[in-house]
């Protein structure tokens, strides 16, 4: 299988995410990526590709032209505020929450941030835009070579994606990767895509972009958002809406739950899939479900990742592997690995 690798991703590099009233380190190191790509080459696991650069039609297939104005020029923003902030990351403090205005443009840059994004943990900086953009191409790099044949192939992303909706940010993500490859694939005339998502977090941009068509399906198995981040979505009782009704599928797992539950879950993810027609796949492919993942709440082990791939394989659709979280740092090459060896 070919690895799309975004050599740009560490430009994206943030300091600090705000926690429990504090700054603490981030959690999304560029270290992870890297750890990826070096077990892949350490297992000779096909070749690494550089993506190709897609324009900007393709990532507006997805995302606003006013969000992406904006990402685009963020931090030129942020250093024209004052000259000292350019050894800072730019961080959102306000939002508009229930009963404010969102159709208005503020001229304010602490405003537009908080337009813009939905939480205080996911920092912007210099390499952001770049960073993302290229993590983008490597998605739709993935898509177009199964347009091209290919039967399955891994983009290896960074920052990730899946919690960045069509014109926000957050969740360590700013451009939703599995979205556009999902809508890359639809561009290139497949006409029924769905898109798993297997990260410990609900994937709500995801969700968000795709609830009211019926085209793409949604499926994603997560630690239960009344208890886990994102919280705000990714409850059961979501099943889509007006032409996207039944495209829809929240799979939320308790705290605690071990590779059997969650491999129940995945059956009945697989097999709605299945129901829906799915001409190909994109996985949303967080290793964050592993037991030793320092901010999250499964009991996944190494080879259970093996189990993992095998399974994904069998439904025998081509499949884009995007990868999202999964913060054990020194475990998350092999963990991720292990679903593409095991795939291929
Ligand atoms: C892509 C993805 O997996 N995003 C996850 C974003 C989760 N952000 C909130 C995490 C808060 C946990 N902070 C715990 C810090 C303890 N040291
Ligand atoms: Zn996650």
């Amino acid at each position: 299988m070919k690895t799309f690798f975004n050599a740009l991703h560490a430009r994206h590099q943030g300091q600090f995410e705000m926690f429990r009233g504090a700054l603490v380190p981030c959690h999304e190191v560029p270290a992870r990526a890297d750890h990826v790509l070096a077990e892949l080459q350490r297992r000779q696991l096909g070749e690494v590709c550089a993506p190709t650069a897609f324009g900007v039609e393709a990532i507006t297939r997805v995302h606003s032209p006013r969000y992406l104005q904006f990402l685009e020029g963020a931090w030129d923003e942020w250093v024209a505020l004052d000259p000292a902030n350019a050894g800072k990351d730019a961080l959102p403090s306000v939002w508009p929450t229930r009963t404010f205005r969102t159709d208005v443009l503020p001229a304010n840059f602490a405003a537009r941030m908080g337009l813009f994004s939905f939480d205080a943990g996911t920092p912007l900086m210099a390499g952001t835009w770049a960073a993302a953009r290229a993590g983008a191409d490597c998605a739709l790099s993935a898509a177009q070579a199964l347009v091209e044949g290919d039967r399955a192939a891994f983009a290896l992303s960074r920052p990730p994606g899946h919690h960045a909706s069509a014109d926000f940010f957050g969740g360590y993500c700013f451009l939703n990767n599995a979205a556009l490859a999902a809508e890359h694939l639809r561009a290139c005339g497949l006409d029924r895509v769905a898109v798993l998502d297997v990260d410990y977090h609900h994937g709500n941009g995801t969700q968000a972009i795709f609830y009211q068509r019926p085209d793409v399906f949604f499926a994603s198995i997560h630690g239960d958002p009344r208890t886990e981040y994102p919280f705000f979505l990714g409850y059961a009782d979501e099943t889509g809406a007006g032409a996207g009704q039944g495209a829809n599928l929240n799979l939320p797992l308790p705290r605690g739950s071990d590779f059997a539950r969650w491999s129940e879950a995945l059956e009945t993810a697989l097999a709605a899939i299945r129901l829906f027609g799915a001409q190909a796949l994109v996985i949303s492919l967080g290793v964050d479900t592993f037991a030793g993942d320092p901010i999250s709440g499964f009991t996944l082990q190494s080879d259970d990742y093996l189990r993992m791939g095998e399974r994904l394989a069998r439904m025998g659709l081509p499949t884009v592997l995007v990868f999202e979280g999964g913060y054990a740092v020194a475990e998350v090459g092999v963990n991720a690995v292990n679903v593409v060896q095991a795939f291929v």
